[in-house]
């Protein structure tokens, strides 16, 4: 069938007739509902089957508005009407808002300590005690001022712009596993003793430059290997105030930065020491490739059974790429708790700068635990799906308006996180959205912003002064400090219109050199022009290494994203009809992996399209619904041929070098004036040379906790060449044996 038929006649059926693409862009401010409870379906233009009767596959019907409802014969008691209440609440179109806004802050004098806000972590800190300083890679011998001039390798220009003490950055050589070597900060893990000291002059990875080297074909190997140990346990912390119930790692929030050379090998060893009540964890080390290693990708029933409570597990991986990105857990929307934090590995760079400010993580912020949130979201109570988040931090920080709750300790003013800037620097920033549903819009009053690379991908450097950050993605930014020596600015970033929150706006505050650190910023937010849910447009994000992917790739399939309502009543969400759910006990990467080239069915509910040997796989998916999604691929970074409003026209943006990065905002669907809806789509392409079983999904926790996920099962043929080590093999008894060799209580898709 013709896609605008489809779209037309669903979205006819969801939604009223008199809905304007506009009306959904202003939403807040309008008073107008989206969704009327019209019964006249029969002014759809479609005259076809009815869009809910196909779906035998996953038991989903995409749900319907129609007094006179058909269904499908192999569905049972489906209910296709979609509760008017339901579109209001996932597309409000007034936010119940109480932001917070500069005028209402009263300094920035922080009324909570760091221990009281962050525990052991102490990103967003200033002054001796503060977050450490990053070199140019670690083992660098730094010392002194001077740019740091290191572009290319052997370059003779010195490393600086980082002292190397005083700012509890020592450590290296600390215990080879342990949090906090000697001379270290707390969420400084220790380093290996051995092994870290490059060549005189030169870097751990050698001769590669960004632009000389392909980073997918010819990654250094350093033969180092850096150890952390992660204790995964409950705290009560307040980051903003609110004293609240979080699951963290070593006792930070956000958890420890990982640091690292490109080409380290890096081993974490989890201990899940999570109790009252007890769960399941497992760590995902977002944006590497993990090749050869797919068992040490951390998604729980596809690449590995969840670390039961009370077990331990080494994730052993080569940090294969370099950049900024994150860690976080993929049991349910745990991250959402707090399992997370920041990884850098460093390598070549092709932007000059004089200081690296490490991670900026921000988040949207919710004082709930997770596990309730997610009970709502999976629940048949339909009002309840689309949660509000309560605050959004940078750095695990932020403070919160007190007077709008009574159930908890609120401290008001808990303080904001601090970065320190010296007139005439240039300092690198890592941006990170850690978040679970927000988009970001990152920016800092009165600098521009120079990206250099999104996700693991360097790119030509090019000015802007809104950054767009869906879920998982990551900006490296260079910030000239062109302010004066008394000066203070906010560094913002705030929610988008297209996200759920309380409280969208999220500070963090700039002292340069002579400035008070106890004043408060009076700077002007510049004015946001940007479309707010979509990514910049990809004509302006071009790979500093050029790579051209096959024009005609060996495989092309098409994926609708949609969600309706299954059989029992609750809001799923599905990618080409179907809903995921993930078996915890019976990991799909094992299942490959013992079916050998034989034949394993896949129970449809995982969700597994089976690739074979094809050498380049296309994706076009196309977004049928009015929510933006941050859709995220595992094992690769992604090319990106086309993204935007309709269905893809086959034209590809830059084709002998499109964008590359493994997280793309997907566009929400459009309403138009006559009651149309015009879907968006994204078109992406991997090479496949990474055998494995790899999720691609939406970010969102609660999208994917609803099933908005599919499994790429690459070259099946060579998964049974990796040998999957006994320790993973083993995280299935002990889960059995946690489970009691029956289901746990899973409330939602798993991951
Ligand atoms: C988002 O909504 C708020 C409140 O309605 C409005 O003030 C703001 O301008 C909107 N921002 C964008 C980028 O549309
Ligand atoms: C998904 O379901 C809709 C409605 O039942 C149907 O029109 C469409 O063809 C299905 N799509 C696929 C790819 O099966
Ligand atoms: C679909 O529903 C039927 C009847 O309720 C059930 O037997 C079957 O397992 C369901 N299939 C899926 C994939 O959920
Ligand atoms: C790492 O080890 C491999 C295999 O032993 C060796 O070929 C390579 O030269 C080593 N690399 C470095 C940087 O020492
Ligand atoms: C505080 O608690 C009272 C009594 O439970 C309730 O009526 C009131 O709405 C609460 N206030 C806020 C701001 O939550
Ligand atoms: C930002 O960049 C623009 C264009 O290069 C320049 O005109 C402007 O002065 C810059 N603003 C600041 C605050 O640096
Ligand atoms: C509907 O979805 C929920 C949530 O995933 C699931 O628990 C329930 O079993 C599903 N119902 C059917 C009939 O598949
Ligand atoms: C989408 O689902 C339909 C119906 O189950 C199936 O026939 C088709 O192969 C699926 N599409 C892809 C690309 O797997
Ligand atoms: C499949 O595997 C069997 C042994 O497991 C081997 O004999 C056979 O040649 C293989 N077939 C192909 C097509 O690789
Ligand atoms: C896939 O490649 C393997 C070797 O890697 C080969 O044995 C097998 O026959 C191929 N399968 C297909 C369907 O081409
Ligand atoms: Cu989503």
């Amino acid at each position: 069938m013709h896609r605008s038929l489809v779209l037309v006649k669903l979205f006819f059926f969801l939604f009223a007739t008199n809905v304007a693409a506009e009306v959904l862009k202003s939403s807040p401010t309008s008073p107008q509902a989206l969704y009327t409870h019209s019964t006249t379906s029969t002014k759809s233009k479609s005259t076809s089957t009815p869009a809910w009767s196909s779906s035998s596959k996953s038991n989903v019907t995409l749900t319907t508005h129609t007094s006179t409802t058909t269904r499908a014969s192999s569905i049972p008691d489906v209910t296709h009407v979609l509760p008017q209440s339901i579109s209001d609440l996932i597309f409000p179109t007034v936010l119940p808002q109480r932001p917070i806004f500069p005028k209402n802050i009263p300094s920035g004098r922080g009324a909570l300590s760091q221990s009281q806000t962050n525990g052991k972590g102490l990103l967003g800190a200033i002054g001796k005690q503060g977050a450490p300083k990053y070199p140019p890679f670690v083992g660098s011998n730094l010392g002194g001022s001077g740019g740091y001039a290191g572009i290319s390798a052997g370059s003779s220009g010195g490393f600086g712009g980082s002292s190397s003490s005083g700012n509890g950055h020592g450590g290296f050589g600390g215990g080879s596993s342990g949090n906090g070597g000697n001379g270290g900060s707390p969420n400084r893990p220790g380093r290996p003793g051995t092994g870290s000291s490059p060549p005189p002059g030169g870097f751990p990875w050698g001769p590669r430059t960004v632009g000389n080297t392909n980073p997918y074909r010819n990654p250094p190997k350093t033969n180092v290997t850096r150890k952390y140990q992660f204790v995964i346990e409950r705290a009560t912390l307040a980051p903003d105030g609110v004293e609240t119930d979080l699951i963290v790692i070593n006792g930070a929030f956000p958890g420890p930065t990982i640091e690292v050379n490109w080409g380290d090998d890096v081993e974490v060893t989890v201990i899940n020491k999570i109790t009252g009540p007890t769960e399941g964890t497992s760590i995902h080390w977002h944006g590497l490739l993990q090749t050869g290693t797919p068992y040490e990708d951390g998604v729980p029933g596809i690449t590995q059974c969840p670390i039961a409570p009370g077990q331990t597990f080494t994730y052993k991986f080569n940090a294969d790429l370099y950049g900024s990105s994150w860690y976080h857990a993929h049991y349910s929307a745990q991250s959402a708790a707090g399992v997370f934090g920041a990884m850098i590995i460093h390598g070549p760079t092709h932007v000059d700068y004089d200081e690296d400010l490490g991670p900026v993580i921000i988040n949207d912020y919710y004082h709930r635990e997770y596990y309730d949130i997610v009970e709502e979201v999976m629940g048949t109570d339909l009002s309840k799906v689309a949660p509000f988040s309560d605050n959004n931090l940078i750095n695990g920080k932020g403070n919160f308006d007190c007077s709008t709750i009574n159930t908890t300790t609120c401290t008001p003013n808990a303080g904001y996180a601090k970065f320190q800037f010296q007139t005439g620097k240039k300092y690198r920033m890592r941006l990170i959205n850690a978040g679970a549903e927000a988009v970001q819009k990152f920016s800092i009053d009165n600098h521009n912003l120079t990206v250099m690379a999104y996700d693991f991908v360097p790119i030509v450097p090019y000015q802007t002064n809104i950054i767009t950050l869906g879920i998982g993605q990551r900006a490296d930014i260079i910030v000239e400090a062109t302010g004066t020596a008394k000066e203070a600015f906010w560094l913002r970033s705030t929610i988008s219109n297209c996200s759920l929150p309380y409280q969208p706006n999220g500070y963090a505050m700039i002292y340069y050199q002579n400035a008070d650190t106890d004043s408060k910023p009076t700077s002007k937010a510049w004015v946001d022009n940007t479309d707010i849910c979509a990514n910049d447009d990809l004509s302006k994000t071009t790979p500093y290494f050029p790579i051209t992917p096959p024009a005609n790739p060996a495989t092309e399939i098409s994926v609708d994203v949609n969600f309706g309502v299954n059989a029992t009543g609750h809001l799923v969400w599905t990618m080409n009809n179907s809903t995921f759910r993930t078996c915890y006990n019976d990991p799909a990467l094992f299942r490959a992996h013992d079916a050998g080239n034989s034949s394993f069915t896949y129970p449809e509910e995982w969700n597994v399209y089976d690739f074979g040997n094809a050498s380049s796989i296309r994706i076009v998916v196309n977004n049928l619904t009015p929510v933006g999604h941050p859709m995220h691929i595992h094992g690769h970074n992604m090319y990106l041929l086309s993204e935007g409003v309709g269905e893809w026209d086959g034209s590809v943006v830059r084709p002998s070098n499109p964008t590359r990065r493994d997280v793309q905002q997907l566009r929400p669907a459009a309403f138009n004036k006559d009651g149309s809806v015009t879907s968006t789509h994204m078109v992406f392409q991997i090479d496949a040379d990474n055998p494995g079983m790899w999720p691609f999904h939406c970010h969102i926790a609660w999208h994917v906790s609803g099933g908005l996920y599919i499994n790429l099962l690459e070259r099946p043929a060579d998964i049974p060449k990796i040998k999957i080590p006994d320790e993973a093999t083993a995280l299935c008894k002990s889960w059995a044996d946690y489970t009691g060799l029956g289901p746990i209580d899973q409330i939602d898709s798993g991951l």
